[in-house]
């Protein structure tokens, strides 16, 4: 049936409405870029340099979904529960920014650790013709920049401090994440009984979760005044228990869009099958496996050979993957909700509420049954 000329203006008001949000945030990016790049030139850098740091800043900075930085300005309007004044929206996307540079700057060094071939549609950073390991110093100054701009914008703020030890505690977490991951994926060492869903779990948690979900909506907190405690009820901890399961439920859709997506749709090519990754879709595999299923894994996986990952793919179809993701998805998906309807909204002494549960629900509308 053909929808409803009202549901069809709906549906285009809202993508409209997306889309204007994406522009106005990617407007403030280009004023952030030449903040940046002004204070590299005041340093006395000389003209190549400056095109250099520039185009490291355009090449890996804009193009992605922008979902981690969107968050942030989204979660501060939701809690402030009005629209922002504009002197409001430019620190709050300044800060998504800054979560987009931190993101920058994991992606740039992940690229190289993986070894993997395109990102956001185009090649990683390290393969861009004259680049190669000047992307470990890229990558540094992509994280730096994040320093400059706190620094700039919020030196004068109560919350400075609680800013810079959220962006230090979480590139911790992240990068103990991103060892996990890269330890238990050894090149020349396949052994599939090192992998377990608690060891995948683990992994997921630190490297992403921390920093895709529970950093934007902290940063965010921070800007909107809430406490670090309301009489028992904590905040902070709170937005933590239901941010954790939602990242794990985020990483388990990109192990997944690794193995089921195109590269088209995803940005980028898969390899954790290559890279014997202690994957989502690997551990659910060796769960159910036959004997000559689990052979067939044992002698096929994480090799960089591209027949011997086909045999693990048509392993994974076999097992109807794609279904048994279908089921995990709903029931995270309804696992999440229940902990967002657990959230207490008591209001505080000017009646607002201390954490809003629009802030998880929106988030987690964002990323429900996305294929991208
Ligand atoms: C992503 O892990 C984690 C960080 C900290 C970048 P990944 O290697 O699965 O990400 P991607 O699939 O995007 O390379
Ligand atoms: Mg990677
Ligand atoms: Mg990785
Ligand atoms: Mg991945």
């Amino acid at each position: 049936m053909a929808p409803s000329p009202m549901i069809k203006t709906e549906v285009a008001f809202k993508a409209n409405g997306k889309q204007a949000a994406r522009q106005r945030f990617e407007g403030v990016f280009d004023v952030l870029r030449d903040e940046i790049v002004a204070d590299f030139t005041s340093k006395g850098m000389p003209q190549d340099a400056i095109n250099w740091y520039k185009r490291n800043l355009e090449y890996n900075l804009p193009g992605g979904k922008l979902n981690r930085g969107l968050s942030v300005v989204d979660t501060v309007a939701i809690l402030k529960g009005r629209a922002l004044t504009d002197d409001e929206y430019f620190k709050a996307a300044l800060l998504g920014w800054c979560v987009e540079l931190l993101q920058s700057f994991f992606l740039v060094s992940d690229d190289m650790m993986d070894q993997s071939v395109t990102r956001r549609g185009q090649p990683c950073w390290f393969r861009v013709e004259g680049v190669n390991l000047l992307a470990i110093n890229d990558s540094f100054m992509l994280e730096s920049a994040i320093y400059f701009l706190l620094k700039k914008h919020f030196r004068q703020e109560s919350y400075y401090v609680d800013l810079l030890d959220l962006f230090h505690d979480i590139t911790y977490l992240t990068e103990m994440g991103q060892l996990l991951d890269l330890i238990t994926a050894p090149e020349d060492a396949v052994d599939l009984s090192k992998f377990s869903l608690e060891r995948h779990r683990l992994i997921v948690v630190y490297k992403t979760a921390y920093y895709s979900f529970y950093l934007p909506v902290a940063l965010a907190m921070h800007m909107s005044g809430i406490p670090a405690s309301q009489g028992s009820f904590a905040p902070y901890k709170a937005a933590l228990d239901i941010l954790i399961p939602l990242g794990e439920y985020f990483q388990i859709q990109d192990d997944f869009l690794d193995f089921a997506g195109t590269p088209e749709q995803i940005g980028k090519v898969g390899t954790d099958i290559l890279d014997n990754k202690c994957s989502w879709c690997v551990n659910t595999a060796l769960a159910i496996a036959t004997p000559e299923q689990r052979k067939i894994l044992d002698e096929n996986y994480g090799r960089k050979d591209a027949e011997k990952e086909k045999r693990v793919k048509e392993v994974y179809e076999d097992m109807k993957i794609r279904e048994r993701y279908g089921v995990y998805e709903e029931g995270a998906y309804k696992k999440i909700m229940g902990l967002i309807e657990a959230v207490p909204e008591t209001p505080t002494a000017d009646g607002s509420p201390v954490l809003k549960r629009d802030v998880f629900k929106v988030f987690l509308d964002k990323i429900y049954k996305r294929t991208k």
